[in-house]
């Protein structure tokens, strides 16, 4: 099989002297090439390096991969590790609806624009070398134009400045997962009156996992956790629309796990000494979150969401995760109750809604945790308010 190699010597040349590097060389492919780029000259021989770090030393041309449809889910739900060995193309679409959801407990938003229906939208899985054939589509119900930026992709404006759409159009972009990682992706339309920042705080935004050439080590669970924030007007009894003021004031209302408050996310369970990895992204529109799961304490974390390089590991409390950026962490819970994954910025959990339980079932062990308490004392358990909506909201998580 003939294959594509990037040299990376090409590209300290080019760094130092300016010189002009040669396109990629395809057997056969139709999409590189003088037609379609318009500026450089097809080589036979030299490619162009993304980066001297790219762990990725040479890709299969895309003439020579089969293809395969990707498989989607919904977070706190991931796809499975992808494993094989040989990179395919791989199909995915996305369609955007402008639609209306409820997000905690008596707040319906009128105004939740979503990839498939969901916000955030699905959660994709691909290997690093995979080249995703990416179809975004738009109902034909929909008002506004809308886009996609994969921050997996390295090209112009991570693919939106090809796949601007208006209702009921559709466009396709074929593009190299060239890191392995945790990326975002999310809408970058900022036309017709509604900035991309709109677009985002009404709920476009999602991930996508590009696993490493080597799989990560099977684990017994792995979870998805987006942190994103919604700005609310109040639009009617249980209503709610974007802010515009709140947004450009950088105050959300609400700043939620997988785009629903913490009541609305059932809880999670696993087993005593069960490995767990979460996956855990930052949506925005504005913050930066202090990662923390109460009562566990990271054994790994691949900082920032790259899985090129080796995890830190060992006694890690809290992550930093800015908008728009990812972690992933691994930990093991040694006895049974109830974990709570939260932004340590405490506010967003006791007035904003923000948090998912983890609960932990299986036998005690008293040399790592045991309660001296009296017998039938009753386990402290916090209140969780979230004024702004309706005072009776006060809820205990439980
Ligand atoms: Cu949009």
């Amino acid at each position: 099989m003939k294959r594509i190699t990037y040299l990376g010597t090409g590209v300290v040349l080019a760094a130092i002297t300016g010189a002009a590097l040669s396109s990629v060389s395809h057997s056969g492919g139709a999409a590189a090439g003088p037609g379609r780029s318009g500026a450089v000259t097809p080589s036979a021989t030299l490619l162009r390096m993304p980066s001297m770090n790219n762990p990725l030393v040479d890709l299969a041309p895309k003439s020579s991969l089969q293809v395969i449809k990707g498989i989607k889910t919904v977070a706190p739900e991931v796809p499975p590790p992808v494993t094989r060995e040989q990179n395919k193309i791989v199909e995915y679409e996305l369609t955007v609806r402008e639609t209306a959801g409820k997000i905690a407990p008596n707040l319906n938003y009128l105004s939740l624009w979503t990839f498939d229906g969901v916000a955030p939208g699905p959660v994709m899985r691909v290997k690093v070398g995979d080249v995703i054939r990416f179809t975004l589509r738009s109902d034909t119900k929909n008002v506004t134009s809308h886009n996609i930026d994969f921050h997996f992709i390295t090209g112009a404006c991570g693919g939106c400045a090809d796949t601007g759409i208006k209702p009921g159009q559709s466009k396709t972009i074929e593009v190299r997962a060239l890191y392995p990682g945790l990326f975002m992706y999310h809408c970058a339309y900022n036309q017709e009156g509604n900035m991309a920042a709109v677009h985002i705080a009404n709920g476009m935004y999602g991930f996508l996992i590009v696993d490493p050439k080597e799989p990560l080590p099977a684990v017994e669970h792995e979870f998805m956790l987006v942190e994103s924030e919604f700005y609310v007007d109040n639009a009617g009894p249980g209503r709610g629309i974007c802010s515009l003021d709140a947004l450009m004031n950088e105050n959300p209302t609400y700043i939620f796990f997988n785009g629903k408050s913490a009541e609305l996310n059932p809880p999670l369970t696993i087993h005593v000494n069960d490995r767990v990895r979460l996956y855990m992204g930052h949506g925005g529109v504005n913050g930066f979150a202090a990662f923390h799961v109460i009562g566990a304490i990271f054994d790994k974390v691949y900082p920032d969401g790259g899985t090129s390089d080796a995890p830190r590991e060992h006694g890690i409390q809290t992550v930093t995760v800015p908008a728009g950026g990812a972690t992933i962490v691994e930990f093991v819970a040694p006895v049974p109750g109830k974990l709570t994954a939260v932004d340590h910025n405490l506010s967003r959990v006791f007035f904003k809604g923000l948090g998912q339980v983890i609960n932990v079932v299986g036998a005690p062990n008293h040399e790592i945790y045991e309660s001296l308490a009296p017998a039938g004392s009753t386990p402290y358990e916090p209140e969780i308010r979230m004024p702004g909506i309706a005072s009776s909201w006060a809820h205990t998580i439980r």
